[in-house]
Order: structure tokens, then C-alpha cells, then sequence
């Protein structure tokens, strides 16, 4: 183990002191989000013991039920942000409404939008899952005139990243500067740099779908899957098949080795199943940092204007060149 190990704190405050005026605020509020992430990570270490897998009684803005985790990591997340006054309000998959952080609604200088646990059917059968978060600077305006106003392209978020709790506890983050990777040391309760830099593959060779939908998809996802399945040598195919079934997870394979995750729009759900603000967007933001693209087909993701905040999209993400391939079958 080298003896000089990079903490997130630190490695922010080095990003931030190239930028004349920053305050360190950002690197207070990206500290927010790791204690978050640690305290759900804990939770879901001994999770088997404590009562705390299964669900509640409740169904949530999604139509989904609420697992008991699902509420103790959105818990988490609201409770890191009520000090300091950075973030005024939290948008997030378990809650309809955006949440005021109370004391913070008009000095606070950020909303954050959250996944606070991705991967819910994975809970109780430990395989990873993650918490996704976007970062936005706070539009002008109060009650229904900032809710609307909370409509935001992913193009002008200024930091988005995930902490995946797998055999490891990671935490990918992006403000603009590339992509970073930190680990989390449990013994001593922080995070440190362990992928610096982190650069998706051109082209991969795997591709992550769910294929048990296989009968509902529209024509051009058949095709196009029927594509990296077949024999090619020159282009590497065919491409392997490779599904967590949740996103945090499928995706972080995918930036690191390359490839293409697809949740597609199929007839019955014609905007797939992934959430634009707080799962497709803050993504699309990471990949595109490190090299990759992301798209629902015709755009980029980025562009796309939110109508309303949990609104979902179709989703193409992965290495430039593949989610380049899989956009011409989508034309
Ligand atoms: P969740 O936010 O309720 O956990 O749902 C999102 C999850 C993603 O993590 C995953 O990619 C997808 O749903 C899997 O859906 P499916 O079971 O339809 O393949
Ligand atoms: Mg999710």
C-alpha cells in the first residue's frame, strides 16, 4: 500500500484550487455525499441482522414498492445535508415532492438529485447495488416557480458520480475534470484515489440488457442485439452477454471495461424504465467525461429538457463507438 494515499477531501481540494475563488464549499458538499454513501454502506453490510432487508408496507412515487433500505438511504442522504447550508433541496426516487432542507431553502447554492439505493430487486439477495447522485446549482425562485424551474438540462449539472457498494464501497465522481475513483478504506472510514482518471474503451465486448424482455422489444433493439451476437471477427464479435439488473453496477462495468448497457423504450413503456435526472443524466455525464457516450436513441442525453422530475428515458450508454453502432440502428 503506497504510503501516500489521496483522500476524496483532499483530491477535491487539489481539483478546486486550479479554479481562482473557489470557496470549498463544493468539497464540504461532496463530503456530504461520501458520509451518506459510508453510512448506507454500513447499513448494508450487516443488513441480515438488523431487520433491515424487505419491504414496507408503501408504494413509492414510481409505483414500486419501497424496500425498508430504500428509505434508510434516502434517510441518509437527507440528514447529510441539513448542515452547512449548501444544498436547499433534494430530488429524489423515494419522495414525489422535492425535499427542502430545512434551514437551508434560500441560502443553499445547490439541489441535488439522488437515486439514494439503485438496484432494488439486489437488496436482499447481496449482489451490488448503488446510490447515484446529481449536482445543480440552485435556480432562482421559491415553491412552485423553483419546482419548475428544477427542470434541468444534465448538460449543466456540475458534478455527478455513484457510490457502489460491492465487494468494495467505491465512490465515482466527475465535476468537469475527468472521472475519479476512490475506495473506501473501512478500517480507517475514508475514501482514497484508487482510479484516477478513468478512460472508457473505444469499443467493448460485452453488451448488458435485459433479455427476458426480448418479446417486447421494438425491432430495431432485436436487430441490433442480433447484431453483437453475430459472428465477426474484424469487430470483435460476438459480444458477451453481461446483467447485474442493476444499473450502478452494470454501468461501472461498463466504464471500466467497455461496451454498451441498454435499457430500451420497447411499446408498452415507450421511455423505458431509467430515470433521466438522478439515474440516465448523471451518468451520461460521467461517461461522457471519460471518453464514452450517452444517448436514448437520437440525442445525446445531456440535451435533453426534463417535462417533469421523474420522468424517464430510454438509454444508450457506454463506449463511443458502440453506442455510435447502437444509434444507427435506432435512426
Ligand atoms: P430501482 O431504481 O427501483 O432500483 O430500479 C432501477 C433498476 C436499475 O438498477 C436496473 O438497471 C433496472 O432497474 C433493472 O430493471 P429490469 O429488472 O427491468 O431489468
Ligand atoms: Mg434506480
Amino acid at each position: 500500500m503506497s504510503a501516500e494515499r489521496i483522500t476524496l477531501t483532499r483530491h477535491i481540494l487539489m481539483q478546486q484550487q486550479q479554479h481562482p475563488g473557489a470557496t470549498g464549499e463544493f468539497s464540504i458538499l461532496l463530503s456530504q455525499i461520501a458520509l451518506a454513501a459510508k453510512r448506507i454502506s454500513r447499513r448494508l453490510r450487516v443488513a441480515g441482522l438488523t431487520g433491515a432487508l424487505g419491504a414496507k408496507d408503501e408504494i413509492n412515487v414510481q409505483g414500486e414498492i419501497v424496500q425498508k433500505l430504500d428509505e434508510i438511504s434516502n434517510d441518509a442522504f437527507l440528514e447529510s445535508f441539513a448542515y452547512g447550508q449548501l444544498v436547499s433541496d433534494m430530488v429524489s426516487e423515494e419522495m414525489e415532492q422535492p425535499a427542502q432542507i430545512l434551514g437551508n431553502a434560500d441560502k443553499g447554492k445547490y439541489v441535488v438529485f439522488v437515486d439514494p439505493l439503485d438496484g432494488s430487486s439486489n437488496i436482499d439477495v447481496d449482489v451490488t447495488i448503488g446510490s447515484i447522485f446529481s449536482i445543480h446549482r440552485r435556480p432562482a425562485g421559491s415553491g412552485d416557480t423553483l419546482k419548475k424551474a428544477l427542470h434541468l438540462k444534465g448538460r449543466d449539472q456540475i458534478a455527478a458520480g455513484y457510490a457502489l457498494y460491492g465487494p468494495s464501497t467505491m465512490l465515482v465522481y466527475t465535476a468537469g475534470a475527468g472521472v475519479h475513483g476512490f475506495t473506501l478504506d473501512p478500517g480507517i472510514g475514508d475514501f482514497f484515489l484508487s482510479h484516477e482518471n478513468i478512460h472508457v474503451p473505444r469499443r467493448g465486448s460485452t453488451y448488458s440488457i435485459n433479455e427476458g424482455r426480448r418479446n417486447n422489444w421494438f425491432p430495431e433493439t432485436r436487430n441490433y442485439v442480433a447484431y453483437l451476437q453475430k459472428k465477426d471477427k474484424d469487430s470483435g464479435r460476438p459480444y458477451s452477454g453481461r446483467y447485474v439488473g442493476s444499473f450502478v453496477a452494470d454501468f461501472h462495468r461498463t466504464l471500466l471495461k467497455g461496451g454498451v448497457f441498454l435499457y430500451p423504450a420497447d411499446p408498452k413503456n415507450a421511455n423505458g424504465k431509467l430515470r433521466l435526472m438522478y439515474e440516465a443524466a448523471p451518468m451520461a455525464l460521467v461517461i461522457e467525461q471519460a471518453g464514452g457516450r450517452a444517448s436514448n436513441g437520437r440525442q445525446s442525453i445531456l440535451d435533453l429538457i426534463p417535462q417533469t422530475l421523474h420522468q424517464r428515458t430510454p438509454l444508450l450508454i457506454g463506449s463511443a463507438e458502440d453506442v455510435d453502432t447502437a444509434e444507427s440502428f435506432y435512426a
